[in-house]
């Protein structure tokens, strides 16, 4: 494959509902996405970083101009066999994994629309449907949030996950678990908790919660362990694992039990796949994390997740939970048994709708070799 072309746009999305965690609230995404052409094909991949370095340390406006000035000018002109070849085109600049994986997944994407393969194929997946789960931001009041989880489960969604932080944590569970005992339920601090809180998270294990994710430090694994030692629960991880390595230390120390894999936030779908791998190795389930992600970003995820190892069900659910309408076709859509169904067509298997897309765009570059 030879890239001809990179097309970089920010487009601008109003999320139906706004999404609040530990961190702040977001009404509304700014999203990089990129299109590849390169031997006639046009190929996407879309940025997860967020509109502030609040989840970690990139956003949009870096990984914009990481984008154009450092990662799509070693992309360009080169002789690429697979998305593999990525990592060692883009090693001499640190960091900025999600601008990095924007490039590499939609070289993979390229790839399977080139040899006439499913994305999922590509990967490595074997996953006709995957488990989906939903991740509920914290609300304006708890009724509010049991009208919420009410209207998942109904939807047959397979997992509840629950935005956590100080002063919406205990009670919340206790009024979730009282009205359902069974769901499989977990929740997400985003970092929102210390060591000290140890005997306040440990008294959660009466709650029998699926996984507790990330409750410490953003770009910590030691003190995971430590709290994983007082706890009945599993932690998952989701923020401090960046690569394999971190993934084989956190598993070596007993950080947590079970990762969450962001594919934007390991640099793309290679390391992805080497994590989901370590944890295999492990004996350590993976799931497949969400960033509010357009259909593209979505159906990327949803190919990832067809992977052995993704035996959890993810944050990666239908496309109107997040968007009046999303910018593919079909949207994704989650059928009454709480599962996407995996694509069998050649490539990402959903259409990128242009016109949708050329609306709602508000800046862009091209990059040429
Ligand atoms: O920690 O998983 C997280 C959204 C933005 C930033 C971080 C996280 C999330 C989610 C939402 O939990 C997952 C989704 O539904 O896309
Ligand atoms: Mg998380």
């Amino acid at each position: 494959m030879k890239i001809e072309a990179i097309h970089m746009r920010e487009v601008n999305m109003p999320l139906a509902y706004p999404f609040e965690t530990s961190f702040g609230v977001t009404t509304g995404r700014r999203i990089l996405l990129v299109e590849l052409v390169g031997d006639g094909i046009s190929a996407w991949g879309e940025c997860v970083a967020g509109e502030h370095p609040y989840f970690s340390d990139e956003m949009v406006d870096t990984a914009w101009h990481i984008t154009e000035t450092e990662l799509a000018p070693r992309l360009l002109g080169k002789e690429i066999e697979s998305g593999r070849d990525c990592a060692g085109l883009f090693e001499q600049v640190r960091g900025h994994r999600m601008a990095k994986a924007a490039l590499e997944n939609a070289v993979w994407d390229m790839d399977a629309q080139r040899q006439g393969l499913p994305l999922s194929t590509l990967l490595g997946g074997t996953r006709t449907s995957i488990p989906c789960g939903v991740s509920i931001g914290i609300q304006p009041s708890p009724a509010v949030l049991m009208e919420k989880i009410a209207k998942e489960v109904a939807a047959g969604y397979q997992r509840v996950k629950l935005k956590c932080k100080p002063g919406w944590d205990v009670a919340i569970f206790e009024e979730v678990r009282s009205r359902w005992p069974d769901i499989m339920l977990s929740c997400d601090a985003n970092s929102a908790y210390k060591l000290d809180d140890a005997d306040h998270i440990a008294s959660w294990d009466r709650f029998n919660l699926l996984m507790i994710e990330q409750p410490l430090w953003y770009d910590d694994f030691y003190f995971h362990a430590r709290l994983q030692k007082r706890l009945g629960t599993r932690i998952c991880l989701d923020e401090c694992i960046r690569n394999r390595r971190d993934a084989r230390a956190a598993l070596e120390l007993d950080s947590g039990r079970i990762i969450n894999i962001k594919v934007g936030r390991v640099g793309g779908f290679t390391e992805a796949i080497a994590i989901h791998n370590v944890c295999q190795e492990f004996g350590i389930p993976v799931w497949c994390g969400g960033m509010l992600e357009t259909g593209i970003g979505r159906s990327h995820n949803i190919a990832l997740s067809s992977l052995p190892n993704f035996s959890l069900p993810g944050d990666v659910s239908a496309s109107k939970r997040y968007w009046t309408e999303d910018i593919i076709e079909p949207e994704v859509v989650v059928s009454a048994s709480g599962e996407i169904a995996v694509p069998t067509t050649p490539g990402r298997g959903y259409e990128v709708v242009r016109e949708r897309v050329e609306e709602i765009t508000v800046r862009r570059q091209t990059v040429r070799a």
